[in-house]
Parts: structure tokens; sequence; C-alpha cells
């Protein structure tokens, strides 16, 4: 349990590999998870846990690869974005940023089916924090640019911007700027799907500060309850805007949470991709079997502030030291730097180069063509037209007829 009043500085503040479980040298660390497969539940400590497969170390080199490849993706959209608000004062985009949380976007979706028609499709409900699992996901980055621009040829006619990016045609079901009611929402969505006897499942991104909402807890009953096929994804990355996380929640391992509903809740290790697959390949599996929903939480940081790119500077990755926003240097500069070492785009790199799936070019052919696609994107977004204030009005109500649809 943590001491509320000295939030930091205590222990679960620390990257996991400081909790005696990893070797804390780098080296080591990659050694370890190579060696264990990069497949165990290492921080699987969660009294209510259950165990987790042994999946990625078995998936084809293709499917691999592009796991990297979705990483360094997110990676260079969300630093281009950075620097595109830092240096272009006609810019009007703006971002909650992934950076440092990608390996869970993508090894959550990883084990998602993300095309084919509405029907089939696996649902993903967002946050206030949606970049990353947008692109995971498979929404398209040019169009993404120009959304969070309000170019009229964005994905959502520019009228959404960042919390509020959708693309039905992948399952991204949306971004949501309100701080849990997507959760239950999410959840309706799980049980259209087992009351039509399909296959999908429904998963929700949300933060460390959801555990506080009514939401978090009526999604996790009501799916319990009724056994839906849906997955609560919770990205632990410590605070909640300004604050720790231990001033919310009593438990260090929010997964505890599970036990109340009876379901399983799992512990993960977010800045490791593999181990997230694994976790999300199991609770898919689960759900499309009728077994019900899971909690998963994957400890994590982010490297920027909770907003913007205040601390931050021009082609450097990460924010530091004092955020104006916030009403205090909020998180120590160490901390941030010590979250770095531990970063998901290495862990990646490393466990893969050392399975002989990728080569150190390779890897950098990959991330050189990841960052020339944002720079692409932004470029591209920067050429369309802004949308027309009087069409603001328009799709809000639906035109024409629609065809009533019962269950069955
Ligand atoms: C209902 C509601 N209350 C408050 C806010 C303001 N708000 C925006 S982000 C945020 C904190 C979210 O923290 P967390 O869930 O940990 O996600 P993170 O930002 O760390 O990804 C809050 C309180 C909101 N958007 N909606
Ligand atoms: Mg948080």
């Amino acid at each position: 349990m943590t001491d509320a009043t000295t939030p930091t500085g205590a222990p679960h503040d620390a990257p996991p590999s400081a909790e005696g479980l990893l070797p804390s040298n780098r080296r080591g660390f990659f050694k370890a998870v190579a060696g264990a497969g990069a497949a165990v539940s290492l921080l699987n400590k969660s009294a209510w846990a259950q165990e987790i497969g042994y999946w990625a170390k078995d998936l084809p080199g293709d499917k691999l690869v592009q796991m990297y490849t979705d990483i360094v993706r997110i990676r260079w959209h969300e630093r281009t974005m950075v620097d595109k608000m830092l240096t272009d004062t006609k810019y009007r985009g703006y971002n909650h940023f992934y950076a440092g949380q990608e390996a869970v976007a993508v090894g959550v979706c990883s084990a998602l089916n993300n095309k084919g028609s509405f029907d089939q499709v696996d649902f993903v409900y967002s946050s206030h924090r949606p970049t990353g699992h947008a692109i995971a996901k498979g929404v398209d980055m040019k169009k993404m640019a120009a959304e969070n621009d309000f170019r009229a040829t964005g994905l959502n006619g520019g009228y959404g911007g960042e919390m509020h990016l959708s693309d039905k045609s992948c399952g991204f079901i949306g971004a949501d700027g309100m701080i849990g009611p997507g959760h239950v929402i999410a959840t309706g969505s799980a049980f259209a799907f087992k009351a039509r006897g399909s296959k999908q499942v429904s998963v929700v991104f949300a933060g460390d500060g959801t555990y506080a909402t009514p939401h978090f807890h009526a999604a996790l009953n009501n799916a319990a309850l009724l056994k839906l096929p849906f997955i609560y994804v919770l990205e632990n990355n410590l605070y909640h805007q300004y604050a720790h996380y231990s001033y919310s929640c009593p438990m260090k391992d929010i997964a505890d949470a599970a036990r109340t509903y009876r379901i399983p809740g799992v512990v993960v290790d977010g800045q490791d991709v593999f181990q997230v697959y694994n976790a999300a390949k199991t609770a898919v599996d689960r759900a499309r079997a009728g077994e019900g929903p899971t909690l998963i939480e994957a400890k994590t940081y982010r490297y920027y502030n909770h907003w913007g790119a205040p601390g931050a500077k021009p082609g450097e990755l990460g924010a530091f030291g004092y955020d104006p926003l916030a009403i205090s240097t909020f998180r120590p500069e160490r901390e941030v730097r010590e979250w770095m070492q531990r970063d998901p785009v290495d862990i990646c790199r490393n466990v893969l180069i050392s399975w002989g799936v990728l080569d150190r070019a390779r890897a950098d052919r990959i991330e050189a063509a990841a960052k020339q696609e944002a720079i692409d994107a932004f470029a591209w977004a920067d050429q369309q037209p802004f949308c027309k204030p009087e069409d603001g009005l328009k799709h809000v109500y639906t035109t024409g007829s629609v065809a009533a649809r019962q269950f069955g």
C-alpha cells in the first residue's frame, strides 16, 4: 500500500526493473527478457492474476516486424507533432502526447481484428490521449494529422480534433474527452456483440485516473455479471494530470480491483510490447470464447507533460522540468529520465534483434521510414483546406431513413 502523503519516491514510482525482478543494467535486462522469450508476465503479481500465454515468441516474423514498425510510427508521429507545436506559430493542432506508452497500444491492438466490416472488426474506445491507440488500430496518419489541425479532409471533416478522432473503418470508435463515460458505452458494444452472437471484442483504453470514476466500476461490474467480451486496458503512467495516482487509489496495483468483480486482473510491464501482447491475446481469446472480461493494468510512463509540449525542446525527446500548466514541477526530471532508460522502442528493437527477426540496419531503415511518414503526413495536412464554421451543424442528425435494428 502506498503512503498517500508521500507519493513520489514510493516503491511503485520506479520503473519495473527496480523492483528486483530484473537486473537493473540494460544489457542484463535485454538478456533476461530475450532468454525468457520476452513472454513471461514477470510483473504478474496481482492477487487475482491468471496465467498469461507465451504467444509473442511464436508469432510470424512479419507480424513481429509490424509491431516494431507501429511502435516507431507512433513515436515519430508524436515527436513530429511536438516539434510542430513548438515551432510553427500558425499550427492550431494540439495533443495529449503518447510517447513512452507506445508498447501498450501496439501490444493490445496486435491481438485484435483491425480489418473487415463493422460486424467483424474489434472495437477500440480510446481516451483523451488517443493518437497512439489510433495508429495502432490502423487509422491513416495523414488523415489524422489533418483532423488534428481542423482541416476539411481530416478523418472527421475537421470537426473533431484530437479528442474526437474516430474511424469506423478499422474499429477505432474514438477518442473521448470525458474521463469515464466511454467505458460504459464500450460495455454496451460488448453487450451488442454478445446479443448478436458475433465474435467481436470491445476494448477500452483508459488511464490510472479512471479508477476513481464510477464508470470504471460500473463497466467492470456489468461486464463481469453479463460475461461480456470486454477488455479494460488501464495504462498506469503514475499521474492523472498533475497528481500521482496514489492520491486517488489505495492500492499499488489497480488490477487488484478485478477481485471485486471476480474477473482476471493482470499487471504487465507496459514498456515491453511482447508482455502486453501476451496478456491481450489471453484476454481476447477468453472474451471470444464467451468467458467474459479482463482488466489489464500496464505499468508505463509518458515522456511529455500531461498536455501539449511545455518543457519540451524541438528535436529532443521528452519534456523535463517546470510545466507552466501545473501548479508546480510535478514530475522529477530524474524520474522521467529513469523511465526513458526502459524505452519501448529500444526494448522491442533489441528483443527482435536478439531473436534474429531484425538486424540493426533493417531496424534503422524502418525507423527512418516511420519518421518520413510522419513528416509527410504533417506536410500534407498543412496543404489541406480548413473546415468551415458554417458547416459546423452538419452531421448532427442523421438524414434520410434509419432502419430499425433489433437483435437477431
Ligand atoms: C469527467 C472529466 N473530468 C475531468 C476531466 C479533466 N481531465 C482531463 S485528463 C484528466 C486526467 C486523466 O488521467 P489518467 O486517466 O491517468 O490519464 P493520463 O492523462 O495519465 O493518460 C482529467 C482529470 C475530464 N476530461 N473529464
Ligand atoms: Mg495517468
